[in-house]
Order: C-alpha cells, then sequence, then structure tokens
C-alpha cells in the first residue's frame, strides 16, 4: 500500500517511517512542514530507499494536501503531524488550533473528496493521545469508552481532531480507525520532552528539573512498540474504530529522572552522582496527575504487545543518545532545554 504519513519527520512518526521501510512492503510519502520538532537526519537511514519519498508541506494547506493526493494517489493516511508539547500549548495556544483541529479538518476534507470520487479500500488513520481523556487518581486505566475530558490546550485540540475524525465516519462514512496511546520515549526524542531533557542535561552536568512533587505518574511506551501497533491497526483495525496502545509501565517522574540517573552513572560516569542534580521546580500550570492505559483491546484483537519493558527501552535509550551525539548536538542550537510553559506573559 501507499501511505501518506503526516509528520513524519517528528519523533513518532519518523520511528513509523522507518519500520514501514524496514519491516514491511509498505511506500511512504512523508508530509511533513518541518516545524522546530521535525528532523530530516532521523530519517538518514531509509531517504535513499524508492519505496520512500518526502514532500514539505502544511496540513493546514488545502492546496498542498490536495496536490499530494493528486500526485501520489494514496491507499490510505497515518495521520500523526501535530504541535505535540503541552509546555508550548500554555505558552502558545494558537499553533495548536490550528495544525491539531484545522489541519486534521483539512485532512479529512480533502480524504473525503477522495474516496466520494472512487477511491477504494482507502483508510484514514488517526494517531491521538490518551490526554484527551484527562486526569487519573490513584487507580483505574483509561479504556477505549473513558469519557473525554482534556485539560490542557493540547490535549483540548487532540480531543476535538478526534471528534472530527469521528464526526467523518458517522456522517460521510469515510474509513476511519483511531489510535490513542500514553508517553512515548525512544531514541530520536525532540529534547524538550521529559526523558531526553533529563539525560542531555544530566549529560552536561546541569540541574535537573522536576514539575511539583515528582509524583505524577505517566505510562512510558518504547516508541518502535509504538510503530509496530500504528502499522497493525492500519492494515488490520476495525473500520470505525478505535484502540488504545500503552506500554504497561506506569512510572513516577522522580523515579524516572532517578532511573537516568542512575543509567548515566554507569555508562558516562562523572566525579559526581546524577541524582544530586535533580531539583524540584514550579509544577506546569493544571498538570494531569496520572495517565494509565488499558491496552487489551489491541492486544486482544489485534495480537499486538509491547516488547520492551521501561527497564530495557531506557537502557536502550541512554545507550542511543550516548552514541548519537551527531543527532542531538545539531538540535541544541535550537533549544538547549531551557523551561517552556510557565504561563508567564
Ligand atoms: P513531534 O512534535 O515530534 O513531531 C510532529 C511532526 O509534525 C513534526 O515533524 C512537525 O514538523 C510536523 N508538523 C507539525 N505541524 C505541521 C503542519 N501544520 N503540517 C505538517 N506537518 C506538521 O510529535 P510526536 O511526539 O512524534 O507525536 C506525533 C503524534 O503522536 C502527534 O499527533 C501527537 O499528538 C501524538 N502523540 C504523541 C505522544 C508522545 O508521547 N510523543 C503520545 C501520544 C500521542
Ligand atoms: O522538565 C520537565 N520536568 C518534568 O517534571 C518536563 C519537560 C516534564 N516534566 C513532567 C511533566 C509530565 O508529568 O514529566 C512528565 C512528562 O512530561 P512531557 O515529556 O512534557 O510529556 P507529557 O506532558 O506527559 O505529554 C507527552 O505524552 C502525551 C507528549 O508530549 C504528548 O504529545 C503526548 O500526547
Amino acid at each position: 500500500m501507499r501511505i501518506l504519513v503526516t509528520g513524519g519527520a517528528g519523533f513518532i512518526g519518523s520511528a513509523l517511517c522507518r519500520h514501514l521501510i524496514n519491516e514491511t512492503q509498505h511506500e511512504v510519502i512523508n508530509f511533513d512542514k518541518l516545524t522546530y520538532a521535525a528532523n530530516l537526519d532521523s530519517l538518514k537511514t531509509i531517504s535513499d530507499n524508492p519505496r520512500y519519498r518526502f514532500v514539505q508541506a502544511d496540513i493546514c494547506d488545502r492546496g498542498a494536501v490536495d496536490a499530494a493526493f493528486r500526485e501520489h494517489k494514496p491507499d490510505g493516511i497515518i495521520h500523526l503531524a501535530a504541535e505535540s508539547h503541552v509546555d508550548r500549548s500554555i505558552d502558545g495556544p494558537g499553533e495548536f488550533i490550528k495544525t491539531n483541529v484545522m489541519g486534521t479538518y483539512t485532512l479529512l476534507d480533502v480524504a473525503n473528496a477522495y474516496v466520494r470520487d472512487g477511491k477504494k479500500g482507502f483508510r484514514f488513520h488517526h494517531v491521538s493521545t490518551d490526554e484527551v481523556y484527562g486526569s487519573l487518581g490513584d487507580t483505574g486505566e483509561f479504556t477505549e469508552e473513558t469519557a473525554y475530558a482534556p485539560n490542557s490546550p493540547y490535549s483540548a485540540s487532540k480531543a476535538s481532531s478526534d471528534h472530527l475524525v469521528r464526526a467523518w465516519h458517522h456522517t460521510f462514512h469515510l474509513p476511519v480507525v483511531m489510535t490513542n496511546c500514553s508517553n512515548n520515549y525512544g531514541p530520536y526524542h525532540f529534547p524538550e520532552k521529559l526523558i531526553p531533557l533529563v539525560l542531555l542535561r544530566g549529560l552536561d552536568g546541569k540541574e535537573l528539573p522536576v514539575y511539583g512533587k515528582g509524583d505524577n505518574v505517566r505510562d512510558w511506551l518504547y516508541v518502535d512498540d509504538h510503530a509496530r501497533a500504528l502499522a497493525l491497526v492500519f492494515e488490520k483495525g476495525a473500520d470505525g474504530e478505535k484502540y488504545n496502545i500503552g506500554g504497561h509501565n506506569e512510572v513516577t517522574n522522580i523515579k524516572v529522572v532517578e532511573m537516568i540517573c542512575d543509567l548515566l552513572d554507569e555508562l558516562a560516569p562523572k566525579s559526581f552522582k546524577h541524582q544530586d542534580l535533580i531539583r524540584f521546580v514550579q509544577d506546569r500550570p493544571g498538570h494531569d496527575k496520572r495517565y494509565a492505559i488499558d491496552a487489551s483491546k489491541i492486544e486482544r484483537e489485534l495480537g499486538w504487545k509491547p516488547r520492551e519493558t521501561f527497564e530495557t527501552g531506557l537502557r536502550n535509550t541512554v545507550t542511543w543518545y550516548l552514541e548519537n551525539r551527531w543527532w542531538w548536538e545539531a538540535i541544541q542550537a535550537r533549544y538547549a532545554g531551557q523551561r517552556l510553559g510557565l504561563a508567564k506573559k
């Protein structure tokens, strides 16, 4: 199949493109605007493959989306392009509404016209987040039936896009599948997010910021496990269905940071203990307490299971960053790990 992947130069999108090219026979058209979060270096290993092509364009630009559909005639779309960082959505929500809501609308509208014009077997796979379900207390997990209760501008924009996809399926019978996953981590992760931020600051001997008391819980999913799940849902997911994807790895933020510190002590030892760099800092406004995913539907119906535990995945990740300085040193010129999202004017 020829798949239009939006956001294929981002963290998860690039893992998906690498997976589709290396592990399947699909063709990939990577449609990406190349925002600050994009990195074509993440695609170096596949960019010469004849089954891979790249289009630099904005999903909000209807003319460009139309042209990509006309020229490449995709058999389906896996839509990942988004503004993805919660802290940035606090500082500047506008881009999140534009890309995540209007961009998704534009893709749906073009895809719908394409199907109505006679394209057979097309499917629209929308990639979303567990953050649309809001925040959990000490117990329970998000299922596909959990009511939406987004709390940040980011999660509200993703929830809006989920609703648009649902509506296009219900009203226009556009063939869709949806996935909502928990926090991803792994190689090629932009260092604004907790794990790569702490890893790179730790390597530089800088203070490691933990928001609030560090007792917020995230459910970590190794990015290559996620990429396999996305390909599987695209290929085998039932029309109109939604699948939650998670790695069964609930960990408090302070524990995540301590684990990274211990790995750095082992793999890149310094004269000090990395845990001495930990600092508790002002909390994120509206900080969701806990996320946890019930992934039993995708496991039961499609036979997917994560391969990495948090211990193995985190060790792979730290090792990868230590061996691939070329990738992240180039990014540090654009973003050096400063605090974002304090809602200051
Ligand atoms: P990312 O920020 O690393 O990458 C986003 C990509 O989208 C970038 O390459 C960027 O250039 C591109 N993009 C942004 N605006 C665009 C536009 N208007 N037109 C075309 N391209 C545009 O994001 P990510 O972490 O890889 O997340 C990918 C998707 O998965 C997002 O939809 C996100 O909401 C979702 N998601 C992410 C996580 C996570 O932990 N990272 C968890 C759950 C869901
Ligand atoms: O410096 C930090 N210190 C800190 O304590 C940063 C950057 C984060 N945190 C905390 C906030 C969160 O509780 O760590 C946790 C993880 O933060 P992020 O890496 O920013 O991820 P999160 O806000 O949980 O959102 C991520 O998972 C869901 C992705 O960025 C989203 O795109 C995805 O939908």
